[in-house]
């Protein structure tokens, strides 16, 4: 690594070259480029004042001024869209947290909402969840249901899934069976970028090291009593596959905090937000307004009470 950056601080101050950010390590973006994977820092000028910082997926502009062993990012290319989430920020002036966005990554295809198959039955509304989140951010959504050799209620898990998101494609995969593992290769075509989103321990780590068939990434236990995962993966990595395709390892977020995400709420829940355009009342929060066309709809069984119970609790977060 040391050699290449001398290479590029050869001489006198060197042309700019792109790179693409794979990871950010405590504040410094890991940057890949035709000469391989440089440390770099943001200048000083990029982001004083702003809170802009490189995520992974984000193309950027390196220079390497001579006598600086640090290649230095002197522009973010604009953003075709971001994965985002809401998060608390401890604020000490005011002595109170305020939430701001938090761009998980940049520049993305595909977000796969991953969902581990178990003796338990799906958490329909974690998923709904994560749903909005991936339709906010633009990019194809794709729900995968992994360890699909250990699940005894397989056919009534695919059922529900379907029933709430019968747009998006599912694949059903097992690292241990070896299924579904193509298709999600066919979907991440060269040049595209997939971000894996989904819990802690559903088995994103173990998928990915499948498709690079070498263990690249560290893997966890799951601990048996509740099936949570012990937060292996520490840090958000893309990853390039043989085919010239990207992943992005989003580790198990604890908390998935609904920015912005209007859009990806009517994408999650198209029938209802098709009604609620007929409410009388343009902010009905359909919880017993007078002219409420989705109580009308809920009431005729055309809408199901926990998809509206899970909407409002939602909907509650993103318009707060
Ligand atoms: N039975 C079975 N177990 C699996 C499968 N895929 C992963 N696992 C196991 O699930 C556990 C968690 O897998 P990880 O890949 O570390 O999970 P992760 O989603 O990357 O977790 P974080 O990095 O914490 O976000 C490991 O013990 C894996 O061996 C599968 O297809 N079938
Ligand atoms: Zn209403």
């Amino acid at each position: 690594m040391a050699s290449i950056v001398e290479d590029m601080c050869e001489g006198e101050l060197m042309g700019t070259t792109v790179g693409r950010v794979v990871s950010v390590d405590r504040g410094y973006p890991l940057v890949l480029t035709d000469e391989g994977e440089q440390r770099a820092q943001h200048t000083i000028e990029l982001v004083k004042n702003t809170d802009i910082r490189a995520v992974v997926g984000d193309l950027v502009e390196l220079e390497c001024p001579l006598g600086q062993d640090t290649p230095l990012i002197t522009a973010i290319k604009e953003r075709r869209n971001v994965l985002s989430r809401r998060v608390l920020v401890e604020s000490r002036s005011e002595g109170s947290g305020k939430y701001n966005e938090q761009i998980l990554a940049a520049n993305i295809d595909l977000v796969f909402v991953v969902v581990a198959l178990s003796r338990q039955r799906i958490d329909l509304n974690y998923l709904e969840r994560q749903l909005v989140m991936a339709h906010q951010s633009g990019a194809r959504v794709v729900i995968v249901l992994t360890k699909s050799d250990a699940a005894p209620h397989l056919e009534g898990d695919l059922a529900a899934v379907k029933s709430i998101a019968d747009e998006c494609p599912v694949i059903v995969t097992s690292t241990v069976s070896k299924t579904g593992l193509v298709e999600i290769v066919e979907l991440v075509v060269e040049g595209q970028i997939g971000v894996l989103l989904g819990r802690s321990g559903v088995g994103k780590s173990t998928l990915i090291n499948e498709l690079l068939g070498a263990p690249l990434l560290q893997t966890g236990t799951v601990r048996d009593k509740d099936h949570a995962g012990r937060h292996t993966t520490v840090a958000r990595k893309l990853i390039y596959l043989p085919n010239g395709g990207a992943l992005i390892d989003a580790p198990g977020l604890r908390s998935l905090g609904l920015y912005d995400a209007a859009d990806g709420l009517a994408a999650t829940f198209p029938e209802i937000a098709s009604r609620a355009q007929d409410c009388r009342f343009r902010d009905c929060t359909h919880s017993g307004e007078a002219g409420c066309a989705v109580a009308v709809a809920t009431m005729q069984g055309l809408i199901d009470n926990r998809r509206l119970d899970s909407y409002r609790n939602l909907a509650a977060e993103v318009f707060a």
